[in-house]
């Protein structure tokens, strides 16, 4: 068998010349990140380190169980590898215990549900429309199918989480779980709030922290830790670490969390995510990413302003984290006409639903827009003003011929977009 493979055509050839279709697919994407203006909140560019690691020989080994407790044997560097990466993970997040085996955060929030939860157990959570994720209990998802999941929104007058509301429904619903965090909804989360509210009616507090994790470890957004009895995240959006899961929890949960994750819903982890995990969690305990969140924001804030700037309509009427939320009914267009308009322009982020939105959730009125990637480009407040008005000239394009682009001024956005990210190169590419 060996001697077969060894002896194939692609084995141990490089995959430009095993795959050159692939290969170019690739080359065209690597391309397209390093030229465009990448604004789409839930991504980011993870170093060379954390690239490295993912694509490393660790895809070709199956691990089921945990270390020192597999199903499999050659675990002499797998098992110390996932145990660096617990160990970095505990350390990072000051967290009593680290489950790195969740392939992303949907299976993660599945996970805890299933570690927490029996079958039509009530949950209480953000609606996605309001900002919240679809696993934290909307009607399509396992979690909104299989659960109870009742739903808080935000308040009409302000577009914020109203606590008032959290509590009622608490009180009213008596959930076995609180959800907190969101995939869009762009001001900080008031753990300590929401902590006491899962005291009163005894219901387990968890923090889907996806979006901001980045931001929590550079202590420039408030921290979930202390509060809750389990936190999620993925590690590919603030925190910079490859496409993966991760859930942190009290030691009291620990064991549940553990099999629910492993046998309850995943079989062998993904051990080259793992390792490149691990890395992540490195980076993201030195100084230079401590600078980098506080960057995140400070450009988050400056976007903001420059938007505002312009007239331009932000939900909340700004950010305290990476993102905005533009409303673009003024304009005339819907979300998914601005978005795909940008795209031609170079300028790469999604329609997403606003707080109330009249438009159906595939063609809402608003754009998420983040500013994670550019910052790991090396963007400062300074370059947010150009970013607000290549956008908004953009949008005005999109708008100008019915909701049709203007072709030869999508063209020449694109190639102003060119120009303006060249001197920031994209880590990793
Ligand atoms: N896809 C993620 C996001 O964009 O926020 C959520 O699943």
């Amino acid at each position: 068998m060996l001697r077969a493979m060894s002896e194939s055509p692609s084995h141990q050839t490089e995959l430009p010349e095993a795959d050159p279709e692939v290969w170019a697919l690739l080359q065209g994407e690597d391309q397209r990140q390093r030229e465009s203006l990448r604004l789409i909140a839930s991504e980011n560019y993870v170093s060379s380190a954390v690239l490295r690691a993912s694509a490393s020989s660790l895809t070709n080994k199956y691990a089921e169980g945990y270390p020192g407790k597999r199903y499999y044997e050659g675990m002499a560097f797998i098992d110390p590898l996932e145990s660096l990466a617990i160990d970095r993970a505990k350390a990072l997040f000051g967290a009593e215990h680290a489950n790195v085996q969740p392939y992303s955060g949907s299976p993660a929030n599945l996970a805890v549900l299933l570690a927490l939860c029996e079958p039509g157990d009530t949950t209480l959570g953000l609606s996605l429309p309001a900002g919240g994720h679809l696993t934290h209990g909307w009607k399509v998802s396992a979690t909104g199918i299989y659960y109870n999941a009742v739903q808080y929104g935000v308040r009409k007058s302000d577009h914020r989480i109203d606590m008032d509301e959290v509590r009622d429904l608490a009180k009213e619903h008596r959930p076995k779980v609180i959800w907190c965090g969101h995939s869009a909804y762009p001001r900080t989360l008031d753990f300590a709030a929401f902590a006491t509210i899962a005291d009163e009616v005894g219901a387990h507090l968890v923090a889907d922290i996806a979006h901001i994790a980045g931001l929590v470890v550079g202590g420039v957004h408030p921290d979930p830790v202390p509060h809750c009895a389990v936190v999620t995240t993925t590690t590919h959006k603030t925190l910079r670490g490859p496409r993966g899961g991760l859930i942190l929890c009290r030691k009291a949960h620990a064991r549940a969390i553990d099999r629910a994750v492993f046998p309850g819903l995943q079989g062998g982890p993904h051990n080259h995510t793992t390792a490149a995990k691990a890395v992540a969690f490195k980076e993201a305990a030195t100084p230079e990413f401590t600078a980098y969140a506080k960057q995140v924001v400070a450009n988050g804030a400056a976007l903001a302003e420059a938007m505002l700037s312009r007239g331009m309509s932000l939900v909340t009427g700004g950010t305290d984290n990476h993102l905005v939320l533009l409303d673009v009914t003024p304009d005339g267009i819907s979300g998914g006409q601005a978005a795909r308009a940008l795209d031609r322009c170079g300028i790469e982020l999604n329609a997403n639903s606003i707080p109330f939105d009249p438009r159906k959730p595939f063609d809402p009125s608003g754009l998420r827009i983040g500013v994670s990637s550019l910052t790991s480009r090396g963007m400062k407040t300074g370059e947010m003003d150009r970013v607000a008005d290549l956008i908004h000239r953009g949008i005005a394009g999109a708008a100008a011929k019915d909701g049709n682009p203007d072709d030869a001024l999508c063209a020449a956005i694109a190639n102003e977009v060119r120009e303006f990210v060249t001197p920031f190169p994209a880590p990793g590419l």
